[in-house]
């Protein structure tokens, strides 16, 4: 039934908008590589590092998830299209336990989220492909940061995988069982998310046969309404968020071990060796999400895991994909980071809008909005 792909991809860009080719001027080039994701998504963050790393210019959709705009038909049209052909469950329809991570592995294919990469190089029919590890595999496939070496690629995806393990989402939603140092405003706002998402998703489905009308689409909406109300109800079990800490160590102790193993070989900068690949880059998101939620305390014991993180988060595409990118969420210790890297004024005014926003949902509650 989705059979013209590039009126789907054209619908998805209309529906979207907020477009802007990056990096650079070369508008014709962007113009094949097409990359819907969010600031703030720690998945859009590996697939904007790894092109910012490769410097592939794209055309960026950024797609607002605070408001939901990732429940658009026409965007989620451009994923069930690419679900369809990947032969994986979807998530929310089998019978899984929500471990905090949004692992496909894990989970299945989740229809409604970011990032959704476009790929119309070629002359072929646009490929979509969807699934931060999967665009990353195809964005890097043929280049130095997925090299051929069986011993390297082992280790490189054994890191990948684990990257994607790592419940981020546990950690954000829920902070963890050991410190809670997420930014306050953070911690109001998200407080509501799971269920914010789930109206929004009943809205979508409200509008059946008035804005859409598509049996995938619905199918698509109440299996993202079930994988939703998974989140929501997995703090409750007691267990759940010291699993997740717990998982998170289990991924850093290794990271550690990987990189003293080279270290012992020559002091080596990189996991699987003497050349950055995509595991550095994809542990460098994760250290760099870890670090803003306030959980840098995880790596104080891993010495070669805490001079990985001071000279990758320095790294020009993981500062501009990430630490600087428009809208990333501001937190102190990326203040710290900012300070470092560019100097105590972009520091300061990164510290001020964490300021900024305490202050703006400090009375957002007084007014009952938050
Ligand atoms: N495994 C997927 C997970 C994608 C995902 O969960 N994206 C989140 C942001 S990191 C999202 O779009 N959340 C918004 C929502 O669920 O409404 C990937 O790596 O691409």
């Amino acid at each position: 039934m989705y059979s013209d792909v590039r009126k789907l991809v054209a619908d998805a860009q209309a529906a979207i908008g907020h477009q802007t080719e990056v990096p650079g001027s070369d508008a014709s080039a962007a113009s094949k590589l097409v990359l819907f994701h969010s600031p703030t998504s720690v998945c859009s963050e590996k697939c904007r590092t790894v092109l910012f790393e490769l410097n592939l210019p794209f055309t960026s959709h950024a797609v607002n998830i605070l408001a939901h705009d990732n429940y658009h038909p026409a965007y989620v049209a451009l994923r069930v299209a690419a679900w369809q052909q990947s032969g994986l469950p979807m998530a929310g329809e089998s019978d899984y336990e929500w471990t905090g991570s949004s692992s496909v592995a894990a989970n299945g294919v989740d229809c409604c989220v970011v990032p959704t990469l476009v790929d119309m190089r070629g002359d072929g029919e646009p490929k979509i492909v969807i699934d931060s590890s999967a665009i990353c595999e195809h964005l890097m496939a043929g280049t130095g940061l997925l090299p051929a070496d069986p011993h390297k690629a082992a280790i490189i995806e054994k890191h990948i995988k684990l990257v994607d393990e790592v419940p981020h989402p546990a950690l954000l939603y829920e902070g963890n069982s050991v410190h809670d140092n997420r930014p306050w405003f953070a911690k109001v706002m998200i407080g509501k998310a799971h269920s914010g998402q789930i109206a929004a998703l009943k809205k979508r489905l409200a509008e059946k046969g008035k804005t859409w009308d598509d049996p995938l689409l619905e199918r698509a909406y109440k299996a993202k309404v079930n994988k939703t109300k998974k989140g929501l109800a997995a703090p409750s079990k007691p267990t759940y968020l010291t699993a997740a800490v717990d998982k998170t160590m289990s991924v850093l102790k290794e990271l550690e071990a990987d990189l003293a193993a080279h270290d012992a070989d020559g002091g080596s900068s990189y996991v699987s060796g003497d050349s950055i690949t995509a595991a550095d880059l994809f542990q460098a998101v994760n250290l760099h999400r870890l670090l803003l939620l306030g959980n840098s305390w995880m790596w104080q014991d891993l010495p070669h895991v805490a001079a990985f993180a001071d000279r990758m988060l320095s790294r020009p595409s993981i500062q501009k994909a990430v630490i600087t990118y428009p809208g990333m969420i501001p937190s102190r210790p990326t203040a710290d980071l900012i300070t470092k890297d560019q100097g105590f004024i972009a520091g300061f005014i990164h510290g001020r809008r964490v300021d900024f926003l305490n202050s703006l949902v400090f009375v957002m509650r007084l007014i009952g909005m938050a």
